[in-house]
């Protein structure tokens, strides 16, 4: 093609562009593209994760990716491809760069009722950003190569390849290629592109002549790696920053200016201060229902201005003064080379009700955060995750109660520490830890699970074991998906029937023992004074660790103010 090509196999073509890229593992479950896997062996040091389940191994290949900002690649046959497919659901939501890759259907059998065999192919649309068929072997270079430009550039997110053959054989087809990678598409971003100049000073102008601005940073300011220069604006100008859940770390919880996440798995004093802003300043965030609380924080109609590497996010559910197309990174290095820093001044009273407003939301949480009770607090796991977790830590939460509170109750404690949650699916967080632990095996990863969470891949424990990915897991283990109780309260009228619990509750199970059986090391904790030590073994253990900690049943997260 480029004047190199020789002949080789699809599968040594394929290895040699995953090695070109840079990956490092592949989480699947067999039997897929085997010529590919076989050759890896000899060709690549790529470490080819066996796992117990499709989903599991795109969740894992999706906290590959959010801790790395490299593609994860998961992969499976054709009769596990829907349940790699449900995988993406998560990455697609939090715009994260999984590929994955599947066997599919055969020209010469198609429609003859091949054994296990459905077009497949319209089930990953809604999932993917580039969705697409190699039939040809000569069209592996090309294809994988748009498989990784895509995943990465612009709004990142996941891709599919369907190979031809129901594990993909025409892997071991042959032609003549050349396994030619572009290492800018190897991780995101793959471009920087600079927002004009005059759209970054009219939104600046804005931004300064406001008095009680707020800035709202999302999961594109994490993308882009721009949580220094967004903090620097903030210092410079004196504004408050709030983030949704996506880009939590996008500033430490501890930094003066934080008022914590806003939203509907939140902290209060984040909406109340959103909610008194005369101008909100959206960075990297899509506005949606989660981070607004359903358009409620702030309301439609505050006075807006948005940056964003996607110019169809800007304006989608606010309308702007200002809108900015551009990357987070330059563009808010920009604006702090811009800014005007004696425009500070005239926000010291605002910044001031922010801080007071903070410190209120401490004062209300402060007994359940360092609550001595047992069955233990969750606000207290949250406390202890806050004192305890490494500068260098990765986070890692699952959705639902786990989502509130953390969202709500632990802070980042610094710059270099990172926070991943689910989008909304329950169960993603401890594969995508285990995952995470894969990409970044040097930074301790500590994730929060409920055990509504845990039991949907629970045998990845051994998966954990059997490689040797030491990531840490703390379970809120109340025997059942209390954040369910509500709900369930309100459709009986107030109060439930006896036998309304089979509806959300569990059996009482002991996971430390189970992660012991499974090769793990397991902790309970049934003690809130044991927990911080607890959590201080765990990380210097160098093993997967289970934290099962015992918790009151009946702790229900605060619901968001508005
Ligand atoms: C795939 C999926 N199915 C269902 C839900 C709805 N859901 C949200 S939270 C929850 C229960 C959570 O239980 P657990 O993880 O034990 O935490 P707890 O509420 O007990 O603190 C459920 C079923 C979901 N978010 N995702």
């Amino acid at each position: 093609m480029l004047g190199h090509n020789r002949k080789m196999s699809g599968a040594e073509c394929l290895a040699d562009m995953l090695k070109g890229y840079g990956v490092t593992h592949v989480f699947h479950v067999p039997a897929v593209l085997r010529k590919t896997f076989a050759v890896m062996e000899s060709r690549t040091d790529i470490k080819r994760l066996h796992v117990h389940g499709e989903k599991a191994a795109a969740y894992m290949a999706d906290g590959y990716a959010r801790a790395s900002g490299k593609p994860g690649l998961c992969m499976a046959q054709v009769i596990g491809a829907l349940n790699l497919a449900a995988g993406l659901r998560d990455a697609w939501l939090a715009h994260s760069p999984v590929i994955a890759m599947t066997g599919g259907r055969e020209p010469k059998t198609k429609f003859r009722k091949v054994y296990q065999e459905i077009d497949d192919v319209p089930a990953f649309e809604p999932v993917t950003k580039f969705n697409a068929t190699v039939d040809d072997v000569a069209r592996f270079p090309d294809m994988v190569r748009q498989a990784f430009r895509v995943a990465t550039s612009g709004t990142p997110g996941p891709v599919h390849l369907q190979f031809r053959g129901n594990e993909g054989q025409v892997d071991a087809e042959e032609a003549e290629m050349e396994p030619l990678c572009e290492p800018q598409f190897s991780r995101v971003p793959p471009f920087r592109p600079a927002a004009d100049e005059a759209s970054v000073l009219a939104a600046l102008k804005v931004l300064q002549n406001a008095e009680r601005p707020v800035i709202v940073a999302g999961g594109g300011v994490r993308a882009s790696g721009a949580a220094a220069e967004l903090v620097a604006l903030a210092e410079a100008l004196q504004i408050p920053v709030a983030t949704s859940l996506n880009g939590k770390d996008a500033i430490p919880g501890t930094h003066p200016l934080s008022v914590g996440v806003v939203g509907t798995y939140s902290r209060e004093s984040a909406n109340r201060v959103v909610n008194r802003a005369d101008l909100v300043c959206f960075v990297g965030t899509e506005t949606g229902g989660m981070t607004t609380h359903f358009w409620a924080v702030p309301k439609i109609g505050t006075a807006a201005i948005q940056i964003d590497i996607d110019p169809e996010a800007l304006g989608r559910n606010y309308p702007l003064e200002a809108a900015v197309n551009g990357d987070a990174k330059v563009t808010l290095a920009r604006m702090v080379a811009a800014a005007d820093r004696g425009s500070a001044g005239k926000r010291k009273a605002w910044v001031a009700e922010a801080q007071k407003i903070c410190q209120e939301w401490a004062a209300k949480h402060k007994a359940a955060l360092t609550s001595d009770a047992a069955p233990i607090r969750p606000e207290r796991i949250c406390h202890e995750l806050t004192r305890h977790v490494p500068d260098n830590g990765i986070v890692v939460v699952d959705t639902g109660h786990a989502g509130m509170w953390m969202g709500g109750m632990y802070d980042l404690t610094s710059p270099a520490q990172s926070y991943m949650r689910s989008a909304g699916h329950l169960g993603w967080a401890f594969p995508a830890g285990l995952g995470a632990k894969c990409a970044s095996p040097e930074r301790p990863v500590v994730t929060f699970t409920g055990d509504a969470g845990l039991w949907y891949h629970i045998a990845e424990i051994e998966t954990a074991a059997r490689w040797g990915i030491n990531a840490v897991t703390v379970v809120n283990n109340n025997s059942s998906g209390n954040q369910s109780k509500r709900g369930f309260d309100r459709v009986y009228g107030g109060t439930q029937t006896e036998q309304a619990r089979e509806l959300w509750t569990f059996s009482k199970v002991n996971f430390a023992k189970i992660a012991e059986d499974m090769g793990a090391v397991g902790i309970r904790v049934e003690k809130p004074s044991e927990l911080g030590g607890a959590i201080t073994t765990a990380l210097k253990a160098n093993r997967p660790v289970i934290i099962d900690v015992v918790t009151e049943i009946d702790a229900l997260a605060p619901l968001a103010v508005t």
